[in-house]
């Protein structure tokens, strides 16, 4: 099912998604909806010291491997970054993930989620864009539903890398009909820390334990197996990356290994990640899943993820369908849309 004139994906786009596990699609946004994002980004990085799930990983980082420096995360409690330290320290695998070059106070790798539960920009652009047409018909799903947004800002000069990892155990989900959009806010390439992938990856038929970005000592406690050391040894895997401009878009499967340099360049690397659930997705209460800030839902293991803290974004009821505008009571924005 689709609304007149939404883009999407042709059979060769669909057929790199299923081979690959990631595939690029190009001038997806409008202008307008990128700066929706931007301003939403703005409004996030003003507020880290008081959201509770913002953090900077580049300052975390210098905690982690410092013995010397207290962990410092200012309101943030979603990742227990104590315990993080303490697995990070006693891994002897573990080693600092940073780019080449010298150390300075400029760079910040900012983190953020669930952005869209207080803009409506961020929503207009997750449930009423081109994006949900186009994932529905990615994953081939009768319905769709939004599952979070998370945002990933690397400044000029921030050498800490995005430790690879693996989507799908992060999720309190069971089942692989998820995707996981990132919308470059800025051009981006290798050179300011474009995500990578490992082509093929979705295919392994594994599921490894979240990190925390910092380095790929697994944080669960969980069965899943440790995401192996891309970073020690790229050449062994078929790495892709595209060079982006705002308007583009890249899609992932949930099991695609991915990660990204640190940004070497003078230019920002904004973006933002949304990630969406198809009809076959079931809620999983899975050990070790990152705790999802605000939920207020009871869902059980092996329900369908209808809930207010899921909207359905897919199919919409009538063309021309905005169902950001539905959300603002319940969710009053924070800023102008
Ligand atoms: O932007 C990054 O550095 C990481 C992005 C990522 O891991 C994701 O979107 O799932």
């Amino acid at each position: 099912m689709s609304e007149p004139n939404l883009p999407l994906p042709t059979p060769a786009q669909q057929a790199t998604f299923t081979r690959d596990g990631v595939v690029c699609l190009r001038n997806v946004l409008a202008p307008g909806e990128i700066e929706h994002l931007r301003q939403a980004v703005a409004r996030q990085m003003d507020d880290l010291r008081a959201s509770p799930t913002g953090y900077d990983f580049e300052v975390l980082a210098r905690q982690v491997w410092d013995n010397d420096r207290p962990i410092d995360t200012g309101a943030a409690e979603r990742f227990d970054m104590e315990r993080m330290k303490a697995l990070v320290r006693a891994d002897k695998r573990a080693r600092p993930l940073l780019e080449e070059g010298s150390s300075g106070p400029e760079g910040m790798f900012f983190y953020d989620v669930a952005a869209w539960k207080h803009d409506r920009g961020v929503r207009e652009v997750a449930f009423d864009s081109a994006l949900p047409g186009i994932v529905s018909s990615l994953l081939d799903a009768r319905y769709l539903n939004f599952w979070e947004d998370t945002t990933f800002v690397k400044a000029p000069h921030t050498r800490q890398k995005t430790a690879f990892h693996q989507d799908l155990a992060y999720f309190q989900i069971e089942g692989e009909q998820c995707v996981i959009v990132w919308i470059p806010l800025d051009q981006a390439d290798l050179e300011n820390g474009v995500t990578q992938y490992v082509r093929g990856s979705h295919l392994w038929g594994q599921t490894f334990a979240p990190n925390v970005f910092v380095s790929q000592t697994p944080i669960s406690t969980s069965p899943e197996i440790r995401c192996p050391d891309i970073e020690a040894a790229p050449e062994l895997y078929d790495i892709v990356s595209f060079d982006v401009e705002p308007g583009d878009v890249i899609i992932h499967d949930v099991r695609t290994v991915h990660g990204a340099g640190g940004n070497r360049s003078d230019t920002w690397r904004r973006a933002v990640s949304f990630r969406y659930c198809g009809d076959r997705i079931r809620y999983r209460d899975r050990p070790g899943a990152i705790p999802q800030a605000g939920v207020a839902h009871d869902l059980r293991d092996g329900d369908r993820l209808f809930s207010a803290d899921y909207p359905v974004v897919w199919p919409k009821p009538w063309p021309g369908f905005r169902l950001a505008e539905a959300f603002d009571i319940q969710n009053p924005t924070k800023g102008e849309a």
